[in-house]
C-alpha cells in the first residue's frame, strides 16, 4: 500500500490524499502506523455525524453465530453505503488514495458513537482463523488488511484510541485520524495491532472507521 512505501522519516510531512493533502504527525514501522491530520474538514464531520443520526444501532462483534452484540463494545454505530452521499464518496475516494488501494476494496464506512462510560475493549480488526466465525468473515473480501479511524468528534475527557501491546495511547482531535496495517513485513497477520477504545469519561466521541480488504469486499446477503 502507498502509506508502507512512504518509509517512516520522522518529522512532519505532507502526504497527497487526492482533493486534499494530508500531515503525518507520528509513525511507527512496527507495525505500520500513522498518525494523520487533515484528514476531514470540519463540514466533511458535521455532514458524516448528521448523517448518522437516527441511524444508530448497538455495535456488533462477530460471533459464533454471526454478529451478535457483547458487552466488550458498548457504542452505537451505523454505516454508509458506498457513494451513497457526495461527502461519502469524497471522503471514500480520499481514503482509497492516501492507502493506496482499490476502491472497492474498502468497506462501507462505519460511524460509531460512544457515549459516557462506552468503550471498545482491545481486540483485533483482521478475524483470527482459529476463532469461530473467521471462514464466514473472510469469504467476503478476505482479510483486513488495513484500519483507518477517522475522528469525527472527540471526547472532552478519556476515549483514547490505545495499542495495549504498544504502550500507546493516542488523543485523537477532530479531523485527524490513526492508520494502521494489520499484517507484519513476514505477511502474518500482527498481534502488535492489538488496539481499542478507552472508555469515555465525560463528553461523546465519534469515529467513522474505514477497513481495508484484502480483495473486493462484497456485502453479504442481508
Ligand atoms: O473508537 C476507537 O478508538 C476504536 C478502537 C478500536 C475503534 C475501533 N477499534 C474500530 O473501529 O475498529
Ligand atoms: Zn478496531
Amino acid at each position: 500500500m502507498l502509506l508502507s512505501a512512504e518509509g517512516h522519516a520522522p518529522g512532519l510531512k505532507r502526504v497527497n490524499a487526492g482533493d486534499r493533502e494530508v500531515e503525518v504527525l507520528l509513525s511507527i514501522a512496527n507495525p505500520r502506523l500513522l498518525l494523520i491530520g487533515d484528514l476531514l474538514s470540519e463540514q466533511e464531520r458535521v455532514i458524516l455525524l448528521g448523517l448518522s443520526m437516527g441511524k444508530l444501532r448497538p455495535s456488533l462483534v462477530v460471533g459464533a453465530e454471526g454478529h451478535e452484540t457483547h458487552a466488550t463494545r458498548t457504542s452505537e454505530g451505523t454505516h454508509f453505503d458506498r457513494g451513497s452521499h457526495p461527502v461519502v464518496s469524497r471522503v471514500e475516494n480520499r481514503v482509497a488514495t492516501l492507502i493506496g488501494c482499490p476502491l472497492t476494496h474498502i468497506e462501507p464506512l462505519q460511524v460509531l458513537h460512544y457515549r459516557e462510560g462506552g468503550e471498545y475493549r482491545p481486540h483485533f480488526d483482521w478475524f483470527d482463523a482459529a476463532l469461530p466465525g473467521a471462514e464466514r468473515a473472510t469469504e467476503i473480501g478476505g482479510q483486513r488488511i488495513a484500519t483507518l479511524i477517522m475522528y469525527l468528534a472527540s471526547a472532552e475527557d478519556g476515549g483514547a484510541t490505545i495499542f495495549p501491546s504498544l504502550g500507546l495511547e493516542l488523543n485523537i482531535r477532530p479531523g485527524q485520524g490513526v492508520y494502521f496495517e494489520n499484517k507484519n513485513s513476514k505477511g502474518e497477520m500482527d498481534r502488535l495491532t492489538l488496539h481499542g477504545g478507552s472508555p469515555v469519561r465525560s463528553g461523546e466521541k465519534w469515529i467513522a472507521t474505514a477497513w481495508v480488504r484484502e480483495r473486493p469486499y462484497v456485502r453479504p446477503a442481508a
